[in-house]
């Protein structure tokens, strides 16, 4: 008798059940073992099979125990805060009816496509196999789907429908918010096209935009047009007036040729773009910085022989995330385009453009951080651990309530520059609205942006070592994350910006159990007004020293506000208090904090650089 045999003749005798320890365990059969013909004798193989499958890991290698799988419920139905917001805001039945029924198609359908544009990126074919030059940028089916879904659903053309007049943006992006984390970053080239839609918008729907603009806005998925907008030069993004070498040449029939390089153009696959160039003078002079760019339109076509006319794609980018995106490398070779801006005049004229991009990012950053959530919480139900599930450790629910806490933040304050977007759209807006529309945009991006990483980190790890592993789909989840704080202005950049534009009220509403929220944001407030009054009287540079604090302050006590102000509201639950009590403890002014230890005093860029730049020890170590 081999040794299984007689293994097997054991756990026939302990009745299908083995004892480990004292405790008595139910077999787990991995595998059904097949059931031998009569008559027939079985194979050794079987024999051997059968035998081990009662003895865990030595023949199915993975044992008996799963983990669970975190699933994906309709990620509106999920959103109390997004419901609660909606009904309180926009309730008519049509406009939650359609994301309801949105919410369901994501979480059923589209988030698969999502996956599928991940694991199957985009690539470039520089040949045809004949040797032709073709440069075609090869997407997945799913990305194309993606296009598809994005017109058929407007999730454009409802921002320019206006079917629901100063709401239709808060529609707009909470569809889009709905759709961002499962979208396999398909945001990315809707953000574009919705700020290209406005950009023409704003100087006027006519010859050679009027085509444009039809199709970027469409519902018809054949007609539909996504842009792009390239900005980005070899000298890099930021400091667009003075990295701009881009040189735009008049033609006899009043169009240009666009010769450059552009160094980082994202979804490359757009039909057309906006992008600024320099117009040479008759001497093939050109001025230099801001006031010598000019904004263009061009379309992305080919010739007959199938060559992308005044194109070159060098190569794709090779990023650490949005890998689902085509990021290329463009040589503009006598691009044929149209000056759509005043000749000087590109950048206030692209500037619509970063509004709406940036907005586009805050929402992304808000519903990166809602899904990971939602996915955490989910997963909680379902993982034990330490004898209980992880819903009843309250350690584990307070990092998630913190992490919701982040969430309301982000969620109302990107939410709320919506809200001012459809107002200023509907000539509503009061000019108070338009300065608070024109300063929260870049604190919402860039709050939001970096909270979206700390998020989506912090959601990762409560997955524990799963968080970590590819094929979950949650690495690309922080990935993706990373990019929210770099592209459409990093943080600093942004922060200047908030500089040029401070200006700030809201007014509070007083509500007893709020009262320590409300003090905190009061207070918060007050210190801030006194920091900007104080800080203008100082030298050159303190206010730049103390940008990003002063933007983050703004971020906060306006987010406090917004906390309060929908916790005010007659439907609001007991949750969107603590959510705003949470929210109010944490230091709602680090600017002020920071002030008052000698952060911005002169004598710190110096050090500072002498800190970076420290080596005295690597110095000291070859001596
Ligand atoms: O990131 C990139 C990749 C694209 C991917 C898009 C995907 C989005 C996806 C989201 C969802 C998933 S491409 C490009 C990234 N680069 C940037 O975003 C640019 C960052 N740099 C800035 O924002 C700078 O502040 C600049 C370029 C705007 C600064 O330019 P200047 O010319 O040095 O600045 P000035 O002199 O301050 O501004 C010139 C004019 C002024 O108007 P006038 O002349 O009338 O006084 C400003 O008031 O432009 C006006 N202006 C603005 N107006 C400048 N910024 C703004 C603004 N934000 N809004 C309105």
């Amino acid at each position: 008798m081999s040794v299984y045999t007689a293994l097997l003749n054991r756990s026939v005798a302990a009745g299908c059940s083995r004892v480990w320890g004292a405790a008595p365990r139910p077999l787990l059969h991995i595998r059904s073992a097949s059931v031998a013909e009569p008559g027939t004798r079985r194979s050794d193989d079987e024999q051997l099979w059968e035998a081990s499958s009662f003895l865990p890991f030595s023949r199915a290698r993975i044992g008996s125990f799963f983990q669970e799988t975190p699933v994906l419920k309709n990620p509106f139905l999920e959103d109390a805060l997004l419901r609660g917001y909606l009904r309180r805001h926009l309730p008519q039945g049509a406009v939650l009816s359609d994301l309801c029924a949105f919410g369901e198609r994501v979480a059923i359908e589209v988030d698969k496509w999502g996956r599928e544009c991940e694991v199957n990126p985009p690539r470039l074919v520089h040949f045809d196999p004949w040797g032709r030059r073709v440069d075609h940028i090869v997407t997945s089916p799913a990305w194309k789907r993606m296009k598809d879904l994005s017109a058929q659903e407007g999730l454009v053309a409802i921002g320019y429908e206006r079917s629901f007049g100063e709401w239709s943006r808060v529609y707009q992006m909470s569809k889009l918010y709905i759709f961002s984390p499962s979208a396999g970053l398909y945001t990315c080239p809707l953000a574009m096209t919705d700020g290209a839609a406005k950009v023409i918008q704003s100087i006027g729907v006519s010859w050679p935009v009027d085509e444009a603009f039809s199709r970027l806005t469409t519902r018809q998925s054949e007609r539909f047009w996504t842009s792009g907008q390239w900005m980005t030069e070899r000298q890099g993004g930021s400091d667009v007036a003075t990295g701009t070498e881009t040189v735009a040449v008049s033609q006899t029939d009043g169009s240009y040729k666009l010769h450059g390089f552009k160094w980082f153009t994202s979804a490359t696959d757009a039909d057309m773009t906006l992008t600024l160039a320099r117009v040479q003078d008759r001497t093939g002079a050109t001025t230099p910085g801001s006031r010598g760019l000019s904004l263009f339109y061009a379309e992305v076509s080919r010739d007959e022989d199938g060559r992308l006319k005044g194109i070159e794609v060098q190569r794709l980018k090779d990023k650490l995330g949005t890998r689902q995106v085509p990021t290329a490398e463009l040589l503009l070779d006598g691009l044929p385009a149209h000056r759509i801006s005043e000749e000087g005049r590109g950048v206030p004229c692209i500037a619509n453009m970063l509004t709406i991009t940036r907005i586009h990012n805050s929402i992304s950053a808000a519903a990166a951080m809602r899904r990971v959530v939602q996915l955490a919480r989910d997963y909680a139900t379902r993982r034990t651990a330490f004898g209980k599930l992880l819903r009843d450790h309250p350690l584990h629910m307070q990092t998630l309530a913190r992490m919701e806490v982040e969430t309301h933040g982000a969620f109302l304050l990107s939410m709320d520059v919506c809200r001012l977007l459809g107002q200023e759209e509907s000539g509503v807006a009061t000019q108070l609205d338009t300065h608070l529309l024109r300063l929260l945009t870049p604190v919402v991006k860039l709050y939001t942006g970096k909270q979206a990483v700390a998020v989506v980190s912090e959601g990762l790890e409560s997955f524990g070592g799963q968080g970590y592993i590819e094929d979950t789909g949650l690495p690309g989840l922080l990935r993706d994350a990373q990019v929210l704080s770099i592209w459409e202005g990093t943080t600093n950049v942004l922060s200047l910006d908030v500089l040029r534009c401070v200006a700030l009220t809201k007014r509070l509403t007083d509500v007893s159990t709020l009262a320590p929220a409300v003090k905190a944001v009061d207070g918060a407030l007050s210190q801030l007004q006194m920091f900007v009054q104080e800080a203008a009287t100082r030298e050159p540079g303190y206010l730049d020293l103390a940008a990003r604090d002063l933007a983050y302050s703004l971020a906060r006590i306006y987010a406090g506000a917004l906390l309060i102000d929908h916790a005010c509201w007659k439907e609001a639950s007991a949750s969107d208090t603590y959510a705003a009590l949470r929210w109010c403890e944490q230091d709602l002014c680090p600017v002020v904090t920071k002030q008052a230890r000698g952060c911005y005093d002169p004598s710190t860029p110096p050090l500072d650089s002498a800190l970076v730049y420290d080596q005295s020890g690597w110095l000291k170590g070859v001596k």
